[in-house]
């Protein structure tokens, strides 16, 4: 009878432990609400990774900074804390030049443009992440990014002196340039620092336009079309490496799978996005030849100086870029 109730017991925990160490589970922070087109894509990618790895890998999905605010997520997934996540490439502009690239105005205008880019920076992404213990699964642009204001803006001249919020290196340098007040704030806070009256202008997307309810505070949107910034979905390398080679592969796969879907999505919702604002009462502003210009001048300068900080990587960046 013993020896019985020991085997049986053997077993359950034989099963037990076999069903355990066959299902892997993952978190997944991201610092974007769900009406977020990102957030869609990555849902559906949650789910494609659940039915392709035939339920081994499970990923939770936790958005709108809930598990991490956006600047922590990076490490987050550095250190395993969360095995996989979503960051805002040009938020680590600091950290390395290639994370700046996607974020440096009117290098890459519109989609064709930035998703050269994007090849051409991805090696160089993939190596730097490599270096930090990571690997990139994919990256999605952001919709063409442009001022909100409620001011008239037809040169660079009159955003002096705005409260201008900005969500990375680039886009504070930016205010620095044309003598704005620069205020980081991420999107997730956004709201109420317009609310608030902390900011009043900022650059971005119409997606967070949307997102964040802005026509409830300003009323015009220069579509300025100035670059298209990219979220990464990244995956701590150890976390990967302890998938067994079919989780992996269904992983790889579904990535491959949301960058497509993800880049056709962002086109087709920036259009839906910029009605969305319109339809709120917002207007959206063709920038005059005076106001291009300007902001052209200092996009011109920020590459000048991206050059030099980024050495012949950079270089073999741009070349690699301009030669498609
Ligand atoms: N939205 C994000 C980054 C780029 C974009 O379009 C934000 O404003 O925080």
């Amino acid at each position: 009878m013993y020896k019985r109730v020991t085997l049986l017991a053997g077993a359950a925990a034989l099963a037990f432990g076999t069903a355990a160490s066959a299902q892997t589970k993952w978190d997944l922070p991201t610092a974007y609400p769900a009406s977020n087109f990102h957030v869609e894509n990555l849902t559906n990618f949650v789910k494609d990774v659940d039915s392709l790895s035939g339920g081994k890998l499970k990923i939770t999905l936790h958005n709108n900074a809930s598990l991490y605010k956006a600047p922590e997520i990076k490490r987050a997934v550095q250190g395993n804390q969360a095995q996989a996540g979503e960051i805002l490439l040009s938020n680590f502009a600091n950290e390395d030049p290639v994370y700046e690239l996607d974020g440096l105005p009117f290098l890459a205008s519109g989609y064709q443009a930035s998703y050269k880019l994007y090849q051409a920076q991805k090696p160089y992404l993939e190596k730097k992440l490599a270096s930090q213990g990571m690997i990139l699964l994919y990256a999605v642009a952001w919709p063409p990014q442009g001022i909100f204001a409620n001011k008239e803006l037809r040169q660079i001249k009159d955003m002096a002196g705005l409260k201008w919020r900005a969500y990375s290196p680039v886009t504070a340098k930016i205010a620095e340039l044309v003598g704005a007040q620069p205020v980081t704030v991420q999107q997730a806070e956004l709201s109420q620092a317009m609310a608030t009256g902390v900011i009043d202008s900022y650059m971005s997307s119409g997606s967070t336009g949307y997102d964040t309810k802005t026509f409830e505070y300003i009323k015009k949107f220069y579509d300025t079309q100035a670059w298209l910034p990219k979220n990464a979905i990244i995956v701590n390398k150890r976390a990967f490496d302890a998938l067994e080679p079919a989780a992996q592969e269904a992983l790889k796969k579904a990535a491959a799978q949301a960058e497509e879907r993800g880049w056709k999505l962002s086109e087709e919702k920036n259009k839906w996005y910029l009605e969305q604002l319109q339809k709120n009462g917002m207007e959206i502003v063709k920038p005059t030849p005076e106001l291009r210009e300007g902001l052209g001048a200092i996009g011109k300068r920020m590459l000048d100086d991206w050059l030099k900080k980024a050495g012949a990587d950079g270089q073999a960046m741009i070349d690699a870029y301009r030669k498609q």
